[in-house]
């Protein structure tokens, strides 16, 4: 039996490629070559390195319907790339983990996949302040992670990026999504200039991404002229909001504005309205999901929220994406942050080929190919299934688009998309 150390890149004697395997495991040459997967691609091109991404979101429990767009998003992107067979000689396979939106969870996620030197870089987490937890842990591993959700400002721009003094604290994570500078400025305007609210009262869920965006809008809203008739907080898994009703009810306001996620607000709306006041809730990205209209009902309709990006089901390059998320009966949201996430999964697998193709068509040994990732995915910049993909110096996406959607009929229909200017 061959000696198996506890990371081993093994030169693999017969093709000159190489392996990356995990203690115990069989190597792809052992197995008499191909690892499978997808396969595809020259028959001369064997695919004798496996490489693997890691996944982090909510895949069970709250927040996981639009958490399982991020594991299915991903799981299509490597299959793509291993059937046309992107980069020679690699197989890519993901490595999906529940953080159930908590923390703690994630962090110990973070931690896995940062031991684990069959893991290259990770996509994820859903949760801002799930992504707060994990950060550190990549960096101080040089690995790469690229959400395709998070959306709080701070994490790319530090906590001063309101007073514009922006300083990224982490050159290894990366964001496929817009951020709620962005997204709190353009609900705010629309609320006021379009919607034609006067008078909004605005809740959030005390959590990083909730309670950041809530005050971006607030901001935003109350600069355009609007009254704040009224603040108040809630806490996730709560489901009794009679007292938040009645204060709702007495402010008068003629909107909500909710930060947080679609689990407190398809309850907070149906009982608001279920109490006679009929006004409209709007939120951000959390809330964007079919789940919200299924527990809501009725209740739903005129309610708005804005995402990052446009529609999906608009865009040609997401076609493929949409149909193979479709066949497959893949469970979950594609439509919010899907494509994102297709399009985080390619920036690693392309920044793998520029790795190996700088290296003499050979990974390099652990840690340096992680290490070598993080300049190959800053330089990244292809047209991906939800639009052009690049990365700013915070490490930000280029791509600043919006849309707001609204209920209409039971569903989500895109009533404005375009990109916020200030
Ligand atoms: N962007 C909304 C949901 C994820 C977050 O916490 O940022």
């Amino acid at each position: 039996m061959r000696h198996r150390s506890l990371l081993i890149l093994t030169s693999v004697l017969t093709t000159g490629a190489l392996t990356l395997t995990a203690c115990g495991s069989r190597s792809d040459d052992d197995k008499g070559g191909s690892t499978g997967g997808s396969g595809g691609g020259s028959s001369s091109a064997a695919k004798n390195i496996t490489v693997v991404i890691g996944v982090d979101a909510p895949l069970t429990g709250p927040n996981s319907a639009t958490g399982l767009g991020l594991q299915y998003g991903a799981q299509i992107a490597v299959d793509d790339a291993n059937a046309k067979n992107l980069v020679p000689g690699v197989t890519f396979k993901i490595s999906p983990k529940d953080d159930k939106a908590q923390p703690a969870t994630g962090q110990q996620n973070a931690t896995a996949f940062t031991s684990d030197n069959t893991i290259i870089a990770a996509v994820g987490p859903l949760n801002s302040g799930v992504a707060q937890s994990m950060q550190q842990v990549f960096a101080s591993a040089n690995m790469v992670e690229i959400s395709p959700a998070n959306t709080n400002p701070a994490l790319t721009q530090g906590k001063d990026w309101a007073t514009g003094k922006k300083t990224r604290p982490f050159p290894t994570y990366f964001r496929t999504a817009t951020t709620d500078a962005n997204q709190g400025g353009f609900a705010g305007d629309y609320a006021y200039n379009t919607l034609k609210a006067k008078n909004a009262f605005v809740v959030d869920d005390k959590q990083t991404y909730g309670a950041g965006l809530a005050g971006i809008f607030k901001g935003k809203f109350s600069g355009l002229g609007g009254k704040i008739a009224g603040t108040d907080h809630v806490n996730t898994g709560d489901t009794d909001y009679s007292t938040l009703v009645t204060k709702i009810k007495n402010s008068h306001a003629d909107m909500v504005y909710y930060g947080g996620q679609y689990d407190e607000s398809e309850l907070i709306t149906k009982q608001l309205k279920a109490a006679g006041v009929k006004i409209p809730l709007m939120g951000g990205d959390g809330m964007y999901s079919d789940t919200y209209i299924k527990t809501a009902g009725a209740a739903a309709e005129g309610d708005l929220v804005t995402s990052v990006g446009v529609p999906v089901s608009t865009l040609q390059t997401a076609t493929d994406f949409i149909n193979t998320y479709k066949s497959k009966g893949y469970p979950g949201d594609y439509g919010t942050y899907g494509g994102y996430t297709y399009d985080a999964t390619t920036a690693i697998i392309k920044a793998v080929k520029v790795v190996m193709d700088a290296n003499g068509g050979k990974l390099p040994a652990m840690p340096d190919a992680r290490k070598a990732l993080i300049d190959a995915v800053q330089k990244t910049d292809f047209d991906g299934v939800a639009g052009h993909l690049s990365f700013d110096e915070f490490g930000d996406t280029t791509n600043k688009q919006l849309t707001v959607y609204q209920v209409k009929s039971g569903k989500w229909v895109a009533v404005k998309s375009g990109t916020y200017t200030g």
